[in-house]
């Protein structure tokens, strides 16, 4: 909608809207996008180059929602701790999405990621990651835990859609538990890329 229209409608007009630094979401504080997309310069160019920035860095207990991150994706969304994101949607993934920086709970509720060069949700800490309706089309690893660190993590899927991609979960930690329902997929080579078959069940 053109912003004239929504002038005549009277409603607010989604709208793009330009960053030059991070934007710090402080502890126990919300951010609300109003369904705007961001769209980061000089923070990194979306590539699958490491050490961009982040678009977002989510203090312990924000919550991030209607939001939508726009190219270049950088280095997403940075998590220190608990965190909920809510509705936000990755327009064209970056390096990554959102990484787990510190030990915590993230919860993403309706959140839409796509074209992922490689990995959606980055976890280098220990956590729990609910994923609540996530829809991810173009990817190689939805989540992915940090190289061989054995990060003692839980996962649990709770709806899903998931197309075009190597793997759901992959880790070479053996204290990673994938708990998962309701999911869809289509064109994922092998959804569960885990040291054994046991840390995989369905609820
Ligand atoms: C790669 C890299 C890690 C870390 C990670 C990330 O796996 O080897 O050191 O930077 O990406 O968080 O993007
Ligand atoms: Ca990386
Ligand atoms: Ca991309
Ligand atoms: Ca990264």
């Amino acid at each position: 909608m053109t912003p004239d229209v929504a002038a005549a409608i009277g409603v607010t007009p989604f709208a793009n809207v330009p960053i030059t630094a991070t934007i710090v979401v402080k502890a126990g504080q919300t951010y609300d996008g109003k369904g705007n997309t961001i769209i980061a310069q000089g923070l990194g160019d979306g590539s699958q180059s490491e050490g961009q920035k982040p678009i977002f860095k989510l203090e312990n207990g924000a919550v991030l929602k209607n939001v939508k991150i726009g190219a270049p994706g950088c280095d997403g969304v940075h998590v220190y701790g608990n965190a909920t994101l809510e509705n936000v949607e990755w327009l064209d993934v970056g390096e990554d999405a959102m990484t787990l920086k510190s030990a915590g709970t993230v919860t993403l509720n309706n959140c839409i990621a796509q074209k992922a060069a490689d990995k959606v949700l980055q976890i280098n800490a220990d956590g729990t990651i609910n994923i609540n309706n996530f829809r991810v089309t173009t990817f190689g690893k939805v989540l992915r835990t940090n190289g061989s660190g054995q990060y003692n993590v839980t996962v649990n899927i709770n709806g899903g859609t998931f197309s075009g991609g190597t793997n759901i979960v992959r880790t070479e930690s053996k204290n990673l538990r994938v708990r998962y329902r309701n999911i869809t997929t289509s064109s994922v080579t092998k959804l569960w890329e885990v040291p054994s078959a046991s840390q995989v069940s369905t609820y």
